[in-house]
Parts: C-alpha cells; structure tokens; sequence
C-alpha cells in the first residue's frame, strides 16, 4: 500500500517519518512519502494518485482545491472548505479534515476540557478555522483574536449558525481574554521566521494552557513568553502528531499506535 503527503513545498513535512514509525510498530506493509506538486499540475497528480496510491494527506496550498476531485467530503471538511485526508476506495475519492479533531485530541491530552471552557484563538485563517471548528463542536466557549475583525466576525457567525453558540470576536490587542480563557492558541503564521510575538501577554494565569501550532520552530516567541509566565505549553507536533492518527482510522479503521510515531517526530527534530 501507497500513502503520501502531497504539498508546496512540503518536503519539509514530518508526517513520512511519523506514519513510517506507525507502519513499522504496527506491521503495516505500506509506505508513505512527500510529494511536491508544482503549481498547476494538481489536474495530473491527483489522476496518478488515485491509480497509485491508498490515501493521502494534502497540506498547503491545495487543502482547498482538492475538495473538486473528491466524490465524498465529510460535513466537517464541507464547512471548513478544506480536505486534508483523502481515502481512496478502488478509485473513489473520499475526503475528510482531521485537523480540528487532531488538535482537540493534543489539548485533551494534555488534561485540558474544551466543554463549558474559556478559549481564545489568535488568528482566523485556515488552520485556526480547523481548531475553532472543532472546539465549537465540543461546546467551547471561544473568543477569535483578530487584526482583521471582518473576517474573525464572519468566521464567528458561521460557526454560531451551525453550533447555535455564541462565539466573541475582539481585536488583536490586549484585552479581558487573556485573563479568563483557561486555552490560548497561537493560530497565525507568527513566529515561523523566529520574529517577536507583538503582543505582550499579560495577567494571564499561571494554569493557562498556551498552544502554537507551529512546530517550527520548536518554540516560538510566544510559547516562550508564555512559559516565562508559568504557563504549561504545547507546540503544534501533538496536533500533527493526532491529526495523523485520526488518517489512521479513515484509512485503515483502527487505532494509530501515538506512542511510537511521538517519539519518531521528537527524535526526528533532534537530528
Ligand atoms: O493537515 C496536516 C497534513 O495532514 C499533514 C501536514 C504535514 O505533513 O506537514 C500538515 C497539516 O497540514
């Protein structure tokens, strides 16, 4: 069996060593690789794909486009626009998204309860839709911060429709959030060129469970600052590290072994 990452660029993408790691401990006979797909020529990998290849994972830039050449999208892919794990059945092309999922898991793991909880969600693009999705569905009670209110308000009101929850929207500046939410999450770009977090955290508290989801670096700026205030933090490899064990369940109906693919992203990083 064939599985693949399909990105640009994406031969930077740990999830060959993780699924490797998983095949391996599992006794799996399969294999799983990046494969960088120049722009304009999705049309043709994604023929060559479904002829070759079990399932695959998709990151930026075609979460978005794949979603045409799917013949099912689960719900929550449909809303979230967005496809990063597609099942391929003898031709038929299945599609979910398991990136909201992956990161509820992470949290989840690390004791925190999304239902009836404070949360606060720094950014409103693709990969914080996934999580405020996500959390939403658990019944979190989310607040976006944003520079660009429009779109934060926007993204709140699609998510109130299809929840029925209130969700706050308020600008990228200090404010009341960051005192009562009990899980703040790092969803932009920020701090993947290593540059200051802008925004100085104060006053939160000291059991705030403070997520990047960015994995590179390892620690940012903000997950420093957090730490320095004595918060617990977590970067975004345990929800890489979940999203791919939830493509497991799609593509193989059982439980991915998250110990073993774990300790392959750490020891990966180390190298
Ligand atoms: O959604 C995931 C995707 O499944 C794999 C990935 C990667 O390999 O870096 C990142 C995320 O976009």
């Amino acid at each position: 069996m064939r599985y693949a990452v399909i990105g640009n660029p994406v031969k930077h993408s740990l999830s060959p060593v993780m699924h490797m790691a998983g095949f391996l401990a599992s006794g799996i006979d399969a294999s799983y690789e990046a494969i960088t797909v120049p722009s304009g020529e999705l049309d043709a990998y994604v023929q060559m794909l479904s002829e070759q290849y079990h399932g695959w994972n998709i990151t930026y830039p075609y979460k978005e486009d794949m979603i045409k050449y799917l013949d099912d999208v689960s719900e929550e892919a449909q809303a979230l626009g967005a496809v990063n794990t597609v099942k391929n059945e003898r031709g038929k092309l299945y599609g979910y998204n398991t990136d909201g999922a992956g990161f509820v898991a992470a949290v989840q793991n690390a004791g925190f309860v999304p239902a009836g909880n404070r949360v606060a969600v720094i950014g409103a693009g693709g990969a914080a839709r996934a999580v405020i999705y996500a959390l939403a569905k658990e019944e979190a009670e989310i607040t976006i911060v944003n520079r660009n209110q429009q779109k934060a308000g926007e993204l709140a009101r699609q998510i109130e429709n299809k929840f029925g929850r209130p969700v706050n929207c308020v600008p990228f500046d200090k404010g009341e959030w960051m005192l009562s939410s009990g899980l703040i999450i790092q969803g932009t770009p920020i701090g993947m060129q290593d540059e200051p977090f802008p925004l100085v955290l104060e006053g939160i508290k000291e059991k705030v469970l403070a997520v990047d989801l960015i994995y590179k670096p390892l620690q940012t700026n903000f997950l420093k600052q957090a730490q320095n205030l004595g918060c617990r933090i977590m970067n975004g490899l345990e929800m890489l590290l979940y999203q791919g064990a939830y493509a497991w369940d799609i593509w193989f109906g059982r439980k991915a072994p998250v110990e073993n693919m774990r300790k392959a992203l750490y020891s990966a990083l180390e190298k």
